[in-house]
């Protein structure tokens, strides 16, 4: 059988696998981290020793993880067979084998460029009470490199895509790559789509977002997210998460076709839209699905899962409106898995 040769949505970013355990505080101050933290392992070699000690002392769980494989994974779970393409950099190893598995099985299709001298890449998330702490070994999914991209077999498959989506954690491994996906979308007016990810990412790789934000048309993130990004580009100290949503509508834009749409997420509370374009920023607020907390399993992955929600609209062409409650729809699934995992048999939206 011939390949297929098009995907409607294109999710590029940093493949890893999940190590998560249960541990303490203790532990995760062993480690050099606070409660909650996202970090990448850094110059502290202990950090190394995390993802062995889950395994071998804290009955660790191995699942296929990465923000945006996550939220690829999440996307082709409400869209119909074939629509999701996913790009990132593994290592040529069973880690790596576990991720194709999982990918496959829930219909993803992935291309990923393989880095011999590298393995997988790695989360480790240490579980207290209803708290993920993540400690990140990116490993191979930080040699993913432009030349995969622009291999001719590949980049045929971004000029098929429709949607494009990046993770915004791709910004510490290949901005390039990223730029190289903007741009094309800019240029025949299909939607670029970023996720700000983590704090991390507008605090301390706030060029390289200033470098792909003017061609970013569909914008996630969650309050916190949103706030560091205001801290550190000069909007004022007090702003409410509205304001700060259309600070980042207002940023200029490249593609005048299409308006920035900048969706916040803040937990429970109603998700923030804001919507630029020529005239004033229109903000409107949409209230979060009710959810029980005794039926809340795991937060990991509720925001990959709600922008995997909303991408499938965009696929789909839905409404903004529509768009915002497959999001909701899908994280609400989501944070009663294990994981970021999506409940099978499926449900149907
Ligand atoms: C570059 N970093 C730090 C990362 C990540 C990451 N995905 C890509 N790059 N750090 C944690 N994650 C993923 O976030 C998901 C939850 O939203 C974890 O793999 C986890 O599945």
């Amino acid at each position: 059988m011939a390949a297929q040769t098009s995907y409607a949505l294109l999710c590029l970013e940093n493949p890893l696998l999940d190590i998560q355990g249960h541990g303490d505080r203790a532990m995760i101050a062993e480690y050099g981290m606070k409660l909650n933290d996202t970090i990448l392992v850094e110059d502290n070699p202990k950090q190394l020793e995390l993802y062995d000690d889950l395994i071998k002392n804290h009955d660790a769980k191995l699942i296929a993880g990465g923000g945006a494989q996550n939220t690829a994974r999440g996307a082709q779970y409400m869209l119909p067979p074939n629509s999701t393409l996913y790009i990132g950099c593994v290592g040529d190893d069973e880690y790596a084998d576990i991720l194709r598995k999982a990918c496959k099985e829930q219909g993803v299709h992935v291309e990923y460029r393989v880095d011999p001298d590298h393995p997988t890449g790695r989360c480790g998330v240490i579980i207290t009470d209803h708290h993920r702490t993540m400690c990140t070994n990116l490993a191979a999914a930080n040699q993913y490199k432009l030349e995969h991209l622009q291999q001719p077999q590949i980049w045929s498959l971004v000029e098929s895509s429709r949607v494009y989506y990046v993770g915004g954690y791709h910004l510490t491994v290949c901005p390039p790559a990223a730029m190289a996906l903007a741009t094309h979308a800019a240029k025949t007016n299909k939607p670029f789509c970023l996720g700000l990810s983590a704090g991390f990412i507008p605090q301390f790789f706030k060029d390289q977002l200033a470098e792909v934000l003017p061609y970013t048309d569909y914008l996630f993130g969650n309050e916190n997210e949103a706030k560091t990004w205001a801290e550190n580009n000069g909007v004022k100290a007090d702003a409410s998460i509205p304001e700060i949503a259309k600070a980042l509508a207002n940023v200029d834009k490249v593609n005048k076709q299409r308006p920035r749409i900048v969706i916040i997420t803040q937990g429970t509370d109603p998700t923030i839209v804001a919507t630029g374009g020529t005239g004033e920023v229109s903000i409107q607020e949409f209230p979060v699905l009710p959810i029980e907390p005794n039926l809340i399993v795991d937060t990991t992955g509720a925001g990959d899962a709600f922008a995997a929600g909303f991408l499938a609209g965009i696929v789909l062409d839905d409404p903004i409106d529509v768009c915002v409650k497959k999001g909701q729809w899908l994280a609400k699934l989501s944070l009663q898995e294990l994981g970021p995992s999506y409940p099978f048999p499926k449900r149907t939206y």
